[in-house]
């Protein structure tokens, strides 16, 4: 397979001035009928018949019926057709291109273009599965007016959807019927949607700011319609706060989300008909945790959001990916954050940049947020592209301000609508708009890597002053070394024994504010400040203002006063995190147990724990000790079993200590209120099963009885998955019991049944490997479906890392022949599932030969596909 590259891009030589597509929907031959009116867009002065070059269309996997060019039919000798597409010879500056194509969606298990799920025709066109529809420039720079027509069986099919407005639909003969949409705006294929299937509708109705009515409707399978009514308000909630916050309006009367249970990752933003994973948007308290009504309410916000960022304002090519998904992640992070409490989002958030992009960053495939090279740009949906991506523009908000932010959105808007464009317009708009220099700032977006920033002070007591010196490194990445000092604003303040900010009086400056951004733009600066009466307490990368490692040594009286004081609540989480990572790894360096966890940690959780003027869901994100990942990515030598061993060892200590202050508070947490989705009520479950955890660590036996009846009575999916959790890494009969009884209540629910495999795929107990292999011949599971796939083999792989990493390298090769299997049926997700093989060169010897003989394995195997053939031979080097 072959890379492309960013340095190669051309535009396009053809415009495509309106499509019409007209589908005649059949399970295993659906033909395309598409009628382009296309023009040539050169310079006028190549307008000479002999200099027009031919138009490239994309095609996969279709059957060419016919072309014809202005009513006339072409003779082979007027195209060529290869597996990728088909030329043809162009004689005028502007003619009617007419192509009727035949697909076979039921043999479509890549679920790209057009597939079938339950009975469901349903469509993924990004990023290019359009051409696997019809002939077509598939590139997103290529934007046209669509009309759509759908012809199917009625009764199979009664519900016809596509983009944009419905202006017209009638029956045929044979029981057939038909509806005709026209999207007005014009859109790039990636956008392009059409379902059909016999779904159910709940309905709802939004008005916007100016005072349009817009139908908002939700379309799943019979039966799920009571579990809609979350995503519905989210969708309401999203499209107030994009009017409030950014002046940015719905722009049709109609938007539609389905709900689909074979779906390659979580939704799509599809013009006006966006579709879902159905695990992304359906929920009731029986079959959804706190945690899945939060990723609900994100992710209809996100997929919402790109109305504007992404749709209305696209990327010129996929290299731009990052243009509308960081722009998009940002934006539904704001809004998760407004909609709960801002500070718990934010740690949540840097939680999983750390679990999911830090490693990826420090690893075989790392890239830039803006790629200059792939072989398959699904393989480019990462981490990186939009949760490093998010950061960049959280970074630009802080260099900006929020008011500048938004007038360079506002000029962004102005200037692009309509437009396919690129992260430096995007720079451009935010710098023109205020006058910020963000040149160097953009090395975020080439430079691939996670900066190290060091911070070390010195108080001179004599002088009243405090020198702070921050030297920056940026790590080689593959196809990078020897990069320059990047642009990295950290929130500062400096802090007093009771936790005061203390003014920060620069040495060049008169003003002495008690907060400040400072810019970090050389690999090394010193900043002095004046003034100061007491040693202070550093407090910087305030809110994870800059995603970068932070190392700064802090003394046990700094560490508390950070710990318990800071108005900063991401650092007063943050510092305890570090103090409880730092003796995790002394103890993992001793082999495991290390010494008794230190009374000063204790007495600051103790401290927390019992802190009633804190959030709960605070306090939870608080005591909960770094993972087993987190842990692992700070260590030269991953070594797995000691990191289990230190980190479960620290969790008795503080169970044992905290005994009664958690049993308090898992007694003070309990509810019988119904249950709410509210970020408070979520908020005190967080708690109480973060104390319920705890006290199953205390070795008090009779505490896992405390966890068996609430697996059994809880009346919500929260708290019964929590209790459940921890009994899943139990040996006993319990165990099993409860686990059986919880597939039984739920096995025709699949979302459960998802959870169900995913607890097992977790358990750390040592049978787990062989539970594994054998739930995938269990009537619960199937290879094609995505969701069952990452439940199972994703969890097993990338969330389970002590049995996975078995020292005899089975739980290596078992992922490597799923893989292969896998590929052969949907290359997208089976490339998802080789990240955990790429790490190898963080383990020691003998693991290291056994994950490389595992990715050797997979690139042995015949007929890879790209997606799958990329990573892994990137990971090998
Ligand atoms: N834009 C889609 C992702 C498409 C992935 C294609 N492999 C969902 C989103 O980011 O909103
Ligand atoms: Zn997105």
């Amino acid at each position: 397979p072959q890379a492309i590259h960013l340095d190669a891009y051309r535009k396009p030589d053809y415009r495509i001035e309106s499509l019409a597509l007209a589908f005649d929907l059949e399970p295993e031959a659906t033909r395309v009928k598409s009628r382009l009116q296309i023009a040539y867009d050169g310079s006028p002065s190549d307008l000479s018949e002999a200099a027009l070059p031919p138009l490239w269309l994309d095609g996969d996997d279709l059957k060419l019926l016919s072309v014809c060019v202005d009513g006339t039919p072409l003779d082979e000798t007027e195209y060529r057709q290869d597996a990728t597409g088909l030329s043809l010879d162009v004689t005028s500056p502007g003619f009617l291109l007419e192509i009727e194509t035949e697909i076979n969606p039921k043999a479509n298990t890549r679920l790209e273009g057009l597939y079938i799920s339950s009975g469901t025709f349903c469509t993924q066109c990004e990023a290019e599965g359009f051409r696997r529809i019809t002939f077509f420039p598939d590139r997103p720079d290529v934007m046209t007016v669509y009309e759509v027509t759908l012809r199917a069986d009625k009764a199979l099919y009664p519900v016809l959807l596509s983009n944009g407005n419905l202006v017209e639909s009638g029956d045929l003969p044979d029981g057939r019927h038909w509806t005709r949409w026209e999207d007005p705006f014009p859109k790039p294929s990636y956008l392009f949607a059409v379902v059909a299937g016999d779904l159910a509708c709940v309905e709802d109705s939004f008005t916007t700011a100016s005072g349009r009515e817009v139908a908002l409707r939700i379309f799943v399978e019979h039966g799920n319609e009571g579990r809609c009514a979350y995503g519905m308000d989210s969708l309401k909630r999203s499209m107030r706060w994009d009017e409030e916050r950014f002046g940015l309006e719905y722009d049709l009367d109609l938007f539609n989300i389905v709900a689909v249970s074979d779906f390659n990752m979580g939704a799509m933003e599809n013009k006006s008909l966006n579709v879902f994973n159905s695990k992304c948007v359906l929920a009731d308290p029986d079959t959804a945790t706190d945690a899945d009504y939060a990723s609900i309410e994100g992710i209809v916000a996100h997929e919402y959001f790109h109305n504007w960022t992404g749709n209305r304002v696209t990327c010129r090519d996929w290299f731009q990916l990052s243009l509308k998904e960081g722009l998009t992640v940002f934006r539904d992070q704001e809004f998760s954050a407004d909609m709960r409490s801002a500070a718990v989002k934010r740690i949540q958030d840097v939680r999983s940049l750390r679990a999911r992009q830090f490693p990826e960053d420090g690893g075989p495939t790392a890239h830039p947020v803006r790629p200059a090279s792939y072989i398959e740009i699904n393989n480019f949906y990462t981490a990186t592209v939009y949760d490093k991506g998010a950061e960049v523009i959280r970074m630009m908000q802080g260099l900006l301000g929020r008011e500048g932010f938004r007038k360079g959105m506002d000029l962004y808007f102005e200037r692009h609508d309509g437009q396919a464009v690129t992260c430096d317009d995007f720079a451009a708009a935010m710098s023109d708009a205020t006058g910020v220099d963000l040149n160097q700032f953009k090395l975020w977006y080439s430079q691939a890597g996670t900066p190290g920033v060091t911070v070390t002070g010195e108080y001179d007591a004599a002088a009243r002053s405090f020198e702070l010196t921050l030297s920056q490194t940026i790590p080689d990445t593959p196809g990078q070394s020897g990069k320059r000092p990047m642009h990295i604003p950290l929130d500062f303040a400096l802090l007093d024994p009771d936790g005061q900010p203390m003014p920060l009086k620069l040495a060049c400056e008169e003003a002495a504010p008690t907060s400040r951004v400072l810019e970090l733009r050389a690999a090394r600066q010193t900043f002095r400040f004046e003034n100061l009466d007491h040693e202070p307490a550093v407090s910087i990368n305030r809110g994870f203002s800059a995603p970068v490692n932070l190392s700064i040594e802090h003394t046990p009286a700094t560490r508390a006063v950070l710990m318990g004081r800071d108005g900063d609540s991401f650092n007063r989480w943050e510092t305890g995190q570090q103090y409880a990572t730092g003796l995790l790894l002394e103890a993992v360096e001793a082999g495991g147990e290390g010494r008794q966890t230190p009374e000063a940690l204790i007495d600051a959780l103790r401290e927390t724990l019992l802190d009633e003027a804190q959030d709960p869901a605070f306090r939870a994100l608080a005591l909960t000790l770094p993972g087993e990942a987190f842990l692992a990515d700070q260590m030269k030598t991953v070594d797995v079993d000691a990191i289990h061993i230190a980190r479960e060892k620290m969790r008795g200590d503080i169970a044992r200590a905290l005994r009664d202050e958690l049993l308090e508070t898992y007694r003070g947490m309990q509810s019988n209120a119904p249950f709410e989705p509210t970020a408070d009520a979520a908020g005190k479950r967080a708690l109480k099963n973060l104390a319920l955890g705890y006290l199953t660590a205390s070795g008090k036996a009779e505490m896992w009885d405390l966890a068996v009846v609430q697996s059994r009575n809880s009346d919500n999916m929260t708290d019964r998955m929590a209790a459940l959790a921890l009994l899943t890494d139990r040996q006993g009969p319990e165990r099993d019991d409860c686990l059986q009884a919880f597939y039984q209540r739920y096995r025709d629910e699949p979302l459960v049944v998802d959870k169900w495999l995913a607890l097992e795929a977790m358990s750390v107990l040592p049978g787990t490997l062989e539970r594994v292999k054998g739930l995938l011949k269990h009537e619960a599971f199937t290879l094609t479906n995505p969701n069952k796939v990452r439940a199972l083999i994703g969890v097993f792989a990338a969330g389970n890392p002590l049995r996975f990493h078995q020292a005899d390298g089975s739980g290596y090769q078992f992922l490597a022949d799923r893989i292969v299997e896998l590929d052969r049926i949907n290359p997208q997700t089976a490339a998802r599932l080789i990240a955990p093989l790429g790490r190898w060169s963080r383990f020691d010897g003998a693991r290291q030969a056994l994950m490389r003989q595992a990715l050797e394995t997979i690139l042995s195997a015949e007929n890879l596909s790209p997606d799958v053939y990329e990573l892994t031979s990137k990971s090998l080097t």
